[in-house]
């Protein structure tokens, strides 16, 4: 939706693999990334992939790609399971000699439950089979493949002893990955657990991949189920260190106030307070076509949601079972609570005979607990079917013109009108300009610029803010929408505008204690004649305050810049605006020599003093003369506004 903090990589996805058994799965990461995922001494010594590997590729136009690699052996699918959900697209890896096994329609069925409908299929290991087998062979992937997500995907014959194909792999991953949309970001961030472990010298660390929102160091976190608080004190990303983690990108945080033992695979790491685990909740589940036997009210089924995994007693809503091919609104009663969030996409297996079931998406994460079947159902039906403002509302993920509204929700222009209308004054869409986008995206974008501007004050420490156009390019939004969106954030008292910067509102400028005290022995000069003072070059060259130093004691109000090369102590501006205010009032004009004799300083100094009193609109010039223009009451309020405005007053 908007590009990344710039302190972290700038473009990441996650590429997950799927397949048989012994397939070359692993073999092909490692080929592809020099990176073996098999990190387990049994899984070397068994030559098998075990649990979830990981590994990464920047490619050779800058995408940064992360890969999870999953076990193809059936015994193992819950490994799988934690590390897929997750996946931007799937890499689908089948043998060119064996072609498509058990696990190869295994895992293309759990892909299509999960909703990951992107891909690239490697045929692996072409240097055993001749021309002629592996035309077979693809032809009976593609015949598998028609009728899914995956009927067109890219098809990359590979041999990872070989080495061949593997350019090409890379190419289309790039290219299926460059269509596929941006992460959303919610700016409520989930990261589920799916490793937690101690490294010596840090202490715990959990991996998974981001959902839904950034993460930063020293944000605090909450461990659901369970409700353990934790604070992110490290984050890296294919093993660098970053400060703010992206959704959607591979994750391992470094946790401080929680012990290894009290984090495990399953949990979710999110801000505190915005998700609640649930005992049940209630979806359209389908029963895939494979399924052996019909699935029944009352089955004890395993569900597998995120990292997780919990056993759970199904409710069938509609009617008393589902037979393979067929779907019903469900409910699934939890053993065990379990953090899922609405449009989470879940699967649902039989615990024995292991066999996966079907799956769907989660409609209602705590259903009611005592009503009629029928009513559940009605409900359920209202609440899922596509309303005009949700229909808005989903496609204002980023900010859109009314037109391209109406194209992308499909509806008319008078019902689109209505509803965006309805949504403004709901306050879930916020107008930018020229274009509408959600409150929650807005807030994201928000977030966003307040981090940039946060990481400038910690950088710059001297500098009023951010550069408006550093803040801009981050949040990726065009001039007129990013001034908009500033003016908003001014109006709510989120920003602050200082010059040709933003600020947090309650920034100020801080200096080194070297600058304090050659701050303090200028000041002293300054204020021994206030309207004689020392010039900028004077202060850089004698007490060692340099043009930034000098903005910076501007910005908090220690002195004002009257002109390029003037600076003044506050209170002399206002004593010599006082003194020729009071002379023009009474003789109607006053001249540079006169001022200068009134208020006892030199005409270097008048100068640029009584040019700040024209540029500010006080006064006027008249051949040689200077004349009030406004009320001399209204001229000396001017000038204390004017001055406060420059700064907080010393
Ligand atoms: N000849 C040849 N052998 C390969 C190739 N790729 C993998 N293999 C071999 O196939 C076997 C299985 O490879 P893995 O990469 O472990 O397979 P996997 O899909 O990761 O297996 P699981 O993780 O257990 O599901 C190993 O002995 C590999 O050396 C290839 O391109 N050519
Ligand atoms: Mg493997």
């Amino acid at each position: 939706m908007h590009p990344p903090d710039p302190v972290t990589a700038p473009s990441i996805r996650v590429v997950g693999t799927a397949g048989h058994v012994d397939h070359g799965k692993s073999t092909l990461i490692n080929a592809l990334t020099g990176i073996d995922p098999d990190r387990l001494r049994e899984e070397r010594e068994r030559g098998m992939t075990i649990d979830l590997g990981f590994a990464w590729l920047t490619t050779p136009s800058g995408l940064d790609v992360g890969f999870v690699d999953v076990p193809g052996h059936q015994d193992f699918i819950r490994n799988m399971l934690a590390g897929i959900g997750g996946i931007d697209a799937a890499l689908i890896v089948i043998a060119a000699d064996e072609g498509v096994m058990p696990q190869t329609r295994e895992h293309l069925a759990i892909l299509g439950l999960l909703g990951i409908d992107r891909g690239v299929v490697a045929l692996t290991k072409r240097d055993l089979v001749d021309d002629a087998w592996a035309d077979l062979a693809i032809s009976d992937v593609r015949a598998v493949l028609a009728g899914s997500a995956f009927a067109d995907a890219p098809l990359v014959e590979v041999s990872a002893a070989k080495r061949t194909g593997l350019v090409e792999l890379v190419a289309s991953l790039e290219r299926v990955l460059g269509d596929a949309p941006p992460r959303r970001d919610l700016g409520r961030p989930r990261l589920p657990v799916d490793r937690a472990f101690t490294m010596p010298g840090f202490g715990t660390v959990v991996t998974g991949t981001l959902a839904d929102g950034a993460l930063h160091v020293g944000d605090d976190v909450e461990l659901v189920p369970g409700g353990k608080r934790a604070r992110v004190r490290g984050l890296q990303t294919h093993r660098r260190a970053i400060e703010t983690a992206v959704p959607g990108s591979r994750v391992a945080a470094n946790l401080s106030g929680i012990d290894k033992d009290e984090v495990e695979r399953g949990m979710v790491a999110t801000r505190p307070g915005t998700l609640a685990p649930t005992s049940a909740f209630a979806l359209r589940l389908l029963v895939l076509p494979s399924a052996s036997d019909v699935v029944a009210h009352g089955d004890e089924v395993k569900v597998h949601a995120g990292t997780a995994e919990v056993m759970a007693h199904l409710a069938v809503l509609e009617g008393d079972e589902i037979a393979p091919g067929g779907t019903a609104w469900a409910e699934l009663r939890l053993g065990s609570p379990l953090a899922v969030a609405v449009g989470d996409h879940v699967v649902v297996r039989r615990p024995s005979p292991s066999e996966t079931l079907g799956g769907g998406a989660v409609a209602d994460a705590a259903p009611p607990r005592t009503r009629r079947r029928a009513d559940a159902v009605d409900a359920l039906e209202r609440r899922s079917a596509p309303r005009p403002s949700s229909r808005v509302l989903a496609v204002l993920d980023v900010p859109r013109t009314p037109k391209e509204i109406d194209e992308r929700s499909g509806l008319g222009e008078a019902e689109c009108d209505a509803a965006v209308r309805e949504l403004v004054a709901s306050g879930d869409v916020v107008a930018i300009a020229d274009a509408f986008v959600s409150r929650a995206a807005f807030e994201a974008l928000a977030t966003h610029a307040l981090r940039v501007c946060a990481l400038a004050h910690r950088r710059t420490p001297l500098r009023p803010g951010a550069p408006r156009e550093e803040v801009r390019g981050a949040v990726g939004l065009p001039a007129k929408r990013f001034a908009a969106f500033v003016e908003r954030l001014v109006a709510e008292g989120r920003i602050v505008e200082r010059g040709a910067a933003l600020a947090e509102p309650g920034h100020v400028p801080t200096l080194t204690p070297a600058h304090e005290a050659a701050w303090v022995r200028a000041r002293e000069a300054m204020d021994r004649e206030p309207l004689q003072p020392p010039s900028p070059a004077q202060l850089e060259s004698e007490f060692g305050l340099d043009r930034e130093v000098i903005a910076a004691l501007a910005e908090r109000g220690d002195i004002v810049r009257v002109g390029p090369d003037a600076v003044f102590r506050p209170s002399a501006v206002t004593r010599f605006a006082d003194a020729v205010i009071d002379e023009m009032s009474r003789a109607r004009t006053v001249t540079v020599s006169r001022a200068r004799d009134l208020t006892g300083s030199s005409r270097k100094h008048v100068l640029p003093l009584l040019q700040f009193l024209d540029d500010h609109g006080l006064t006027r010039r008249q051949g040689d003369d200077r004349i009030l223009v406004i009320a001399p009451d209204a001229a000396r309020a001017r000038i204390r506004t004017l001055i406060q405005k420059t700064g907080r007053q010393s």
